[in-house]
């Protein structure tokens, strides 16, 4: 069993190794056809296509402007964010880049570290050391660390053009503060995983909509939370975590880690519920069902799935033991068992999903955060609300 650590615990050694992998994964080839040019890339490409999806013209260049076409053919598909799916999806890509990343180190028990961003906020020290995640850009180029500048980590999936790493830690004015251990606690202490409408509507407080980010906890004074907060607080007002593309920056996998580790842990302190909901498929919110295949790829745009194996549904990953990880922070073990409770679902379908939408691939993560702090709560999904 490999142990995910925190990372302000690893050794020198242990970053050493972690940056080297991600470094060579970056070199290795793309096995996702077309049309990434990095097995790192591929994993930026997975996550951009769950958010957005944009007609590539010519496959063997980096995908940036010039080199996308923004048509009705782009829109958003809500595979892996704003609905239940968002802790299952993130987990398996997780899984996967982690199994290269041991492949590429030939090390089968290196882990994904994670940073536990309700404790360690300070912007000087890990994980932004120059020996791991390198420091902060100020709303510009990080210059420091094993990423800093085109010629140490070239982005070659960007929505904006942008080759390089950009950060701009606490500069955006509705993220100037990391969670507190106080949110992280009010989050964990919601009994239900999700529920109807299954979406990112600002009044859904379920532990995956909150933990998300799209709900924030009463009282809380917060336009945005947790998951989302923490985007928005490496990001800045232009950086490279806020796009589709926010993998490009490697700090993504810390922060999804510990994502990944409250989903665990929120198992475990809720082990009479469903660790997964909903039971039956979504109409029209395809790979959220339990027992459904989540959705990695567009598979008209990509002629080979992003890695090789069967289909994975929430259920084949909703324990994470199963997937042969833990964390260094578990005390009890999470149980191996089937979902027990059932419940009823009417199907409702979310027009606002399917259909083409006008956004700045730049802005589509911030501006959606932007009306949900405006209070424009989304169209569809109840009743009588076109
Ligand atoms: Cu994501």
């Amino acid at each position: 069993m490999v142990t995910r650590k925190n990372q302000s615990a690893l050794t020198a050694s242990e970053r050493a190794q972690y940056i080297n992998a991600l470094k060579a994964l970056k070199k290795s080839p793309s096995q996702f056809n077309p049309p990434t040019t990095s097995r790192y890339d591929d994993f930026v490409y997975v996550h951009m296509q769950a958010m957005l999806i944009m007609k590539i013209i010519d496959p063997t260049k980096p995908v940036r402007n010039g080199n996308v076409k923004v048509t009705s053919d782009m829109r958003m598909p809500m595979w892996a964010h704003r609905c239940p799916a968002f802790f299952p999806w993130h987990r398996e890509l997780l899984h996967q880049l982690e199994s290269e990343l041991q492949k590429a180190a030939q090390n089968p028990n290196l882990a994904i570290p994670y940073w536990d961003w309700s404790v360690d906020q300070r912007k000087d020290a890990a994980p932004w050391t120059n020996d791991f995640m390198g420091g902060d850009g100020a709303d510009g180029p990080v210059t420091t660390g094993p990423f800093a500048g085109k010629a140490n980590w070239e982005l070659s999936l960007s929505e904006d053009g942008v080759d390089h790493l950009v950060r701009g830690f606490g500069r955006d004015s509705m993220a100037t503060s990391l969670p507190t251990p106080n949110e992280l606690t009010q989050a964990l202490n919601i009994s239900f995983y999700d529920k109807s409408p299954w979406s990112d509507r600002k009044s859904l407080g379920s532990f995956r909509n909150q933990t998300e980010g799209w709900h924030v906890a009463p009282g809380s004074s917060r336009a945005v939370g947790m998951h989302n907060l923490v985007h928005l607080w490496v990001g800045g007002t232009q950086g490279t975590m806020l796009p589709s593309t926010s993998p490009n920056d490697p700090v993504f996998f810390l922060h999804h880690c510990n994502v990944d580790r409250l989903w665990a842990q929120w198992q475990a302190q809720h082990s009479q519920v469903a660790p997964y909901l909903p039971k039956a498929a979504l109409s029209g919110d395809p790979g959220q069902a339990w027992n459904e295949p989540m959705i990695f790829y567009d598979k008209n745009l990509s002629s080979t799935p992003p890695w090789l194996g069967p289909a994975v549904t929430p259920h084949d990953v909703a324990d994470h033991h199963q997937l042969g990880y833990r964390y260094d922070s578990e005390t009890t073990s999470v149980r191996a068992e089937e979902m027990t409770v059932g419940e009823k679902e009417n199907p409702e379908t979310d027009p606002l999903k399917q259909r083409p939408l006008k956004i700045s691939p730049r802005d589509h993560f911030r501006r959606r955060l932007e009306e949900l702090s405006s209070g424009n709560e989304p169209k569809g999904k109840s009743a009588g609300n076109h």
